[in-house]
């Protein structure tokens, strides 16, 4: 994926053992790799392919969520997702000009996510047919991904670490407004607890699966922990999740749809941790490979919002030509 067509990339001709152990120095030391910078191509493809799922999973990530805009409960309730919406809009939009940065157009991102070759995370194949959806997400989905992207805000690459600065803030926002969401239903009638219990048990082992596969089975972390483009590995940060949620959910008087959940005092250097059951990887890859419930449909909605949205890129390249030439035209008379 993204591997070829690279605006203005390194050939990796000049990869010497000297200038592996070079740049290798540089992250070691902390500093920062800016988009001019000299850098190894496998370093360049990691981040383009990384940055470019986050930046689909922001945009696609819009549409479970979107599906409530119009049926939020109250008015309050409907200009806060309104925001949040708006925020994944946005985020979706740094992130595809941090990948910018590194020499891949955002149509040939696009592209790449329409037909098939760009992932973007599973989490966003699942349906919401529930108020109580939107709740789950913004309290485990954007919890996970608040654990997953506060380490990546001291990504060695500086354009992603700075967006992501920004992104995390609006992600704990996010998160407040969910947890509220399943405080408020929680404690309400019997029905509402049902709800957000319903809604607990189909988000619980999707959201642990945002992590991504066992340490021992994935394929880009250590060459990525070594480059410090994360900071955590996958298992690392879905542990911290787990510690962080269970309180949650206590305090929610809700259940975790999980009956090996136990808290291990001995886990985790004898600071006490929980244990977790087994995960799903089946299903985690199905989902991944297009055969979730909603995967369909969200490759079809993107996919109509990219055609739908072709005049206004024509528009606004016209209009930049236009501007192009007045202004050579305004040169030559000031001449
Ligand atoms: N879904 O070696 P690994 C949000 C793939 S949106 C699909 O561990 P890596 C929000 C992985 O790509 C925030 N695929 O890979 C928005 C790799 O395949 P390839 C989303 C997954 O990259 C709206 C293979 O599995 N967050 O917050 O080192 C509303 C092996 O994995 C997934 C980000 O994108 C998955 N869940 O680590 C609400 C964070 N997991 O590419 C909220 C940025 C793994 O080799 N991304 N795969 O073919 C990351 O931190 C890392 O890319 C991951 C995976 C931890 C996800």
């Amino acid at each position: 994926m993204y591997s070829q067509g690279l605006i203005g990339a390194d050939s990796s001709s000049d990869e010497t053992p000297e200038f592996m152990a070079a740049f290798q120095q540089r992250i070691d030391r902390e500093e920062k790799i800016e988009p001019n910078d000299p850098m190894p191509s496998g370093y360049r493809k990691t981040l383009i392919r990384q940055i470019g799922q986050h930046a689909h999973s922001e945009i696609v990530g819009m549409l479970p969520e979107g599906n409530w805009v119009t049926r939020a409960p109250t008015l309050r309730r409907k200009t806060a997702l309104l925001a949040k919406v708006q925020d994944e809009g946005g985020h979706g939009l740094y992130l595809y000009s941090a990948a910018e940065t590194l020499g891949v157009s955002r149509k040939q991102m696009t592209e790449e996510l329409l037909d098939g070759r760009a992932k973007y995370s599973s989490i966003f194949n699942y349906p919401t047919p529930t108020w109580a959806d939107i709740g789950a997400i913004g309290w485990l989905v954007d919890g996970a991904a608040i654990m997953n992207q506060i380490p990546l805000c001291r990504c060695s690459f500086g354009p992603y670490a700075r967006a992501m600065v920004r992104v995390c803030k609006e992600e704990s926002f996010h998160q407040r407004q969910g947890y509220e969401i399943m405080v408020t239903l929680a404690h309400g009638a019997p029905e509402q607890k049902e709800m957000a219990q319903d809604a607990l048990n189909r988000w619980w082992w999707p959201s642990m699966m945002m992590f991504g596969p066992h340490d021992s089975d994935n394929t880009n972390s250590d060459q990525s922990m070594a480059w410090k483009i994360k900071r955590f590995t996958n298992d690392e940060l879905r542990q911290k999740f787990v510690d962080a949620t269970v309180p949650q959910a206590e305090y929610l008087g809700l259940s975790l749809p999980d009956p090996d959940l136990k808290w291990n005092p001995d886990k985790n250097d004898g600071k006490g941790s929980y244990d977790f059951g087994p995960i799903d990887w089946d299903e985690f890859w199905r989902v991944v490979k297009g055969g979730g419930m909603m995967n369909k449909d969200r490759i079809a909605a993107r996919k109509k919002a990219w055609d739908d949205g072709e005049w206004v890129r024509e528009a606004a390249l016209a209009h930049a030509k236009k501007r192009k030439n007045q202004q050579a035209t305004q040169n030559v008379a000031a001449e």
